[in-house]
């Protein structure tokens, strides 16, 4: 059948099962984005939108950049698609060599895949075949967190945390125990790293160690920063607790880095920031600026020479995807590396850091307003629950769309990570929409 060349409109939005989203309350009152351009959305209207989110916390660099479009074009004309399986292409392995000499530590080998969900599926199964490879067959557990996100794979949503996105759909993973989550009231307002708890959250691997044994757990997932839940920064010494307890059991730790890669926090990656180097990062997002769909997984050198212990003529890892380091991908992948470098888009991001800390905690006070978190270039700011738990988020969603400015909401917290060549002028545009929002639905 040819298809139908009707063109979507106000009264055609049936057919688009739409992702995370009310659709039947959406279709009876859309939000359309039509173009984009730098840190702007425009409606079909042309109402323009401040982008108060880099879409879903992934164009780093901004809209409509002219050197993606240029490489990805330009990867299209020359070959449009090569497999990566017993094949190559010389864009995949020079992506990389430049992620690997991007990369603290011994961070040096880079798998790729599609999306962040991809990403943390793949880890999962990379720690599992790692410690197999390696006569520890038996560790097979895994570690989440309460309040973690990984995905929507059945892996990532095993260890997530996130209750709506595990409850309806049966057993998942079998073997996941959850850390706590590390959102504490008595760190409520904290500016950047919160003081108390880090510690005594981390020991709780301990006892999930004590319980199972650990030649029985593989590997523990967190996020360095909690993005989707509502944006938790780590409390001080959390992480670098956590990467103890690993090392003491021989339990793998794996950062899922798809928020907070790409400069997010002012540094490549968060395992810079904090100084502590996980065996796997999982990235996503900002990696290809989301010009075209791509993940990854960044392994440390033990973990891939352990993989490495066969048969020269053996497949060393039975996985992997039809568009595992697709052309298009790479190319805008590297078009994107060299705006961060020659845009220093990661110190920029450290350097407006303070400024937007201020601005975010100038909310305080505003009604309903019962903590504010950041760290980096992002906040997300929780508000006191009016009735069914999200009701009052939604309505600051649509709220701020309507004066302006797109944010996120989680529950009833607002995210808010700005592209990172947002401008100071352009912070003091959402914090004064994020104000009369707040106020607009107190
Ligand atoms: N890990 C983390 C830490 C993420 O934040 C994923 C994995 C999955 O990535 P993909 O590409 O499969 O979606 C994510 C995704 C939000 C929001 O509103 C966050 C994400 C996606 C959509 C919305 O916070 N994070």
């Amino acid at each position: 059948m040819t298809p139908p060349a009707t063109k979507p409109t106000a009264n055609n939005l049936e057919a688009f099962f739409m992702p995370f989203t009310a659709n039947r309350q959406f279709k009876k009152n859309p939000r359309m984005l039509a173009k984009a351009k730098g840190v702007h959305y425009w409606t079909p209207e042309g109402r323009k939108i401040i982008d108060g989110t880099a879409g879903l916390w992934c164009v780093n660099a901004g809209h409509g950049r002219e050197e993606i479009k240029a490489a990805i074009a330009r990867q299209l004309d020359e070959m449009d698609y090569a497999p990566s399986f017993q094949m190559g292409h010389p864009k995949a392995f020079e992506l990389a060599a430049r992620h690997a000499a991007l990369l603290p530590g011994d961070l040096n080998h880079a798998f790729y895949c599609n999306s962040g969900s991809e990403a943390v599926d793949s880890a999962l199964k990379i720690a599992l075949a790692y410690h197999r490879a390696n006569g520890q067959g038996t560790r097979t557990r895994f570690v989440g967190r309460e309040r973690g996100y990984h995905g929507v794979g059945f892996g990532g949503i095993s260890v997530g945390g996130m209750v709506n996105n595990r409850k309806w759909f049966g057993a998942m993973l079998p073997g996941v125990d959850h850390l706590p989550h590390t959102h504490l009231a008595k760190n409520a307002f904290s500016k950047g790293q919160p003081e108390h708890g880090g510690a005594e959250l981390a020991d709780a691997l301990e006892g999930i160690v004590g319980l199972h044994d650990a030649s029985n757990i593989a590997a523990v997932i967190v996020e360095p920063c909690a993005g989707s839940t509502g944006y938790l920064p780590p409390p001080k010494g959390y992480l670098e607790r956590l990467r103890q307890i690993c090392d003491k059991h021989g339990v793998l730790l794996i950062f899922d880095e798809v928020i907070t890669g790409f400069g997010r926090l002012g540094t490549s990656f968060a395992a810079e920031k904090f100084g502590v180097i996980p065996d796997l990062m999982t990235v996503a997002k900002g990696i290809s600026n989301a010009t075209v769909p791509m993940g990854g997984v960044f392994v440390r050198k033990t973990v891939f020479d352990g993989l490495m212990n066969g048969p020269d003529n053996a497949i060393e890892l039975f996985h992997g995807y039809t568009y595992s380091a697709h052309p298009l991908a790479c190319a805008a992948a590297s078009a994107v590396l060299d705006i961060y470098r020659d845009e220093n888009l990661f110190e920029r991001s450290a350097e407006l850091s303070p400024y937007w800390e201020a601005g975010v905690h100038s909310l305080k006070g505003l009604p309903n307003v019962t903590d504010i978190r950041n760290l980096g270039l992002a906040a997300g700011i929780d508000l006191a629950p009016k009735g069914p738990v999200g009701t009052r988020g939604y309505e600051a969603f649509t709220k701020a769309f309507e004066l302006g400015l797109m944010v996120r909401q989680a529950g009833d917290a607002i995210a808010m990570s700005p592209p990172l060549v947002i401008e100071k002028v352009q912070i003091d545009e959402i914090i004064d929409i994020t104000a009369k929002t707040i106020k607009a639905v107190a």
